[in-house]
């Protein structure tokens, strides 16, 4: 693997959960794999999971780490050629980006979606600039349109946690209070439809993701519906990715907030969310302190999701 930006790198996604499963049994054991090499981990946005798991995949590789956030201290960036700059942007990300590389092995890159332009947003245009202008290995640590790293954590704890050999998944969106991308569900939908689980996806009419990231899921609009059953439950709220609203809030309806009794519809289900989460928004508090809850060993799970992905890269340099 030289990038790892979806799905479509990490191969076939079997071995690839053997090799999970490796690195979380024998966490030191490539500790001389990553000697004298240096992964560089730029945040664009916020972090707490991917920032410290991450980093500390990279360190249990024998790796150094250095971490830029790029809004506290940096230079401000600007990322669209051909402007002038004579406002606020001190650099470009054109010289900015060259430089990044140059001192370092790995780059991590987290830059989310705009939310304003769809067809940017869509191009992946900051995260495909790191891959052609750095010379180095790019992981995306979600970018505007997937969170490989997360999706792959959340198909390892389905795996710990079923129960049949292919359980009832039900993505459903829930209320928020802000604009969020769609990058988190996109991912865990192409993955879990790639993990081969039966995979629903519910959401209010309007808030339908991109069909090329829902391929092989059912898509439903009744909540309850598709509750009914499901062995595993993962909540996430997404702003609209329909062209005539992109990136807009359209329902706040707190019935979609998945409370005792939405989790009683189910085949006593396993409650997932990637976190950060709003409580009493997403889910009630009894819901996410439940013992069906496992959005710790889940975040827990983000170390051997980024340490399998930093492992198979080094193994090419
Ligand atoms: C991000 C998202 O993509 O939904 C990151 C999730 C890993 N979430 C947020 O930005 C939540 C922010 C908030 O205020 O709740």
């Amino acid at each position: 693997m030289r990038h790892f930006t979806s799905v479509h790198d990490i191969g076939d996604l079997k071995s690839a959960l053997e090799r999970a499963r490796f690195v979380k049994e024998n966490p030191f054991a490539d500790k001389e794999l990553g000697r004298d090499k240096t992964m560089l981990l730029i945040f664009f946005n916020s972090s707490l999971r991917t920032r410290l798991s991450t980093q500390r995949a990279a360190m249990n590789l024998g790796m150094n780490v250095i971490v830029l956030d790029v809004n506290q201290g940096a230079w401000k960036l600007e990322t669209e050629r051909g402007v002038v700059m004579d406002g606020d942007k001190s650099e470009h990300i054109l010289e900015a980006i060259p430089v990044m590389g140059s001192y370092c092995d790995i780059i991590g890159v987290r830059s989310f979606a705009g939310l304003t332009d769809k067809s940017a947003d869509y191009s992946e245009n900051i995260l495909s600039q790191f891959i052609k202008y750095s010379g180095k290995p790019v992981v995306s640590m979600e970018a505007a349109t997937g969170h490989p790293l997360q999706a792959f954590a959340d198909i390892i704890t389905i795996e710990e946690h079923k129960k049949c050999a292919r359980p009832k998944v039900v993505m459903t969106w829930a209320p928020h209070p802000k604009a969020l991308p769609q990058a988190v569900p996109n991912s865990f939908a192409q993955w879990s439809a790639a993990a081969g689980y039966d995979v629903t996806v519910v959401q209010p009419h309007g808030y339908e993701l991109s069909p090329e990231f829902t391929k092989g899921c059912k898509i439903e609009y009744n909540q309850d519906k598709a509750l009914e059953g499901a062995d595993f439950v993962y909540a996430k709220n997404w702003s609209v990715f329909d062209d005539a609203n992109y990136g807009k809030v359209i329902c706040k309806d707190m019935d979609w907030t998945v409370s005792e009794k939405k989790m009683a519809l189910t085949n006593n289900a396993f409650f997932m969310h990637c976190l950060p989460v709003r409580r009493n928004m997403i889910v009630t508090d009894a819901v996410i302190e439940s013992p069906q809850s496992i959005v710790i060993p889940e975040a827990a799970n983000r170390v051997v999701s980024a340490q399998t992905v930093i492992k198979d890269i080094l193994k090419t340099l």
